[in-house]
């Protein structure tokens, strides 16, 4: 910011100040410059004063939009399930976190899952949303979906999908039943499974002396 001042007896000093923060002292007194002004996002006021050698004080003020564009989605977690995880209740409240924080800075204008509104899903600034939402699950697998958007103009938006699983009882064999599908035909009519530190056999011919045709041990999955 430069100018120029005048005085019927002479200009002292010439001084700045922004509204939302920072002042100086500009160089020079008939043409003065106040060197680099920071600018805040939004209105900034920046008031110029020129004081003459009798300390009386003359006054100009201009007001700056500063204009930032902000084209990047928050940050998104999903802090208490992860992707693929088997649950035996179908009522769950997921949580997790959301920033705008070096993103803009933004704030966050909401958290959807699922199309629904989380709770304690705004923040401002670079502030962090502490996200809550129940979800009742179906049975089977579940896709839960997060959208989170920041508070700019723009809204932008950034999203996060998980599947949870939901049986209402887990039955070792019944969870184990998929994964002999997918065994040699031989080896269909027995089948092993450790699940919670027991040992599962299914099936009636399981005998040591198939020890040597182990060879397709690979298919036989730990739960
Ligand atoms: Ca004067
Ligand atoms: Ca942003």
């Amino acid at each position: 910011m430069s100018g120029t001042s005048s005085d019927n007896i002479g200009i002292s000093v010439i001084t700045w100040f922004n509204d939302r923060g920072g002042n100086g002292t500009a160089n020079g007194t008939n043409n003065w410059a106040s060197g680099q002004i920071t600018l805040f996002s939004g209105l900034n006021v920046l008031t110029v004063m020129a004081e003459d050698l009798a300390g009386n004080v003359g006054r100009s003020s201009l007001t700056v939009n500063y204009i930032t564009t902000d084209n990047t989605g928050p940050n998104l977690s999903i802090t208490n399930f992860s992707d693929g995880q088997i649950v035996t209740t179908n009522l769950i409240t997921v949580l997790g976190m959301a920033s705008d924080a070096n993103r803009g800075d933004n704030g966050i204008s909401s958290v959807e899952i699922n199309g629904l509104r989380a709770s304690g899903d705004t923040a401002n600034g670079s502030g962090i949303a502490n996200w809550s939402c129940p979800i009742i699950l179906n049975q089977g697998s579940n896709n839960i979906t997060v959208v989170a958007r920041d508070n700019s103009p723009n809204l932008n938006s950034s999203q996060q999908s998980i599947t949870i699983n939901y049986t209402s009882s887990i039955s070792p064999i019944d969870l184990f039943w998929q994964y002999k599908a997918n065994m040699p035909i031989a080896r269909r009519s027995s089948a092993i499974a450790v699940y919670n530190n027991q040992i599962y056999v299914i099936g009636g011919d399981y005998r040591i002396s198939h020890y040597s045709s182990f060879t397709h041990s690979s298919n036989i999955s730990v739960l």
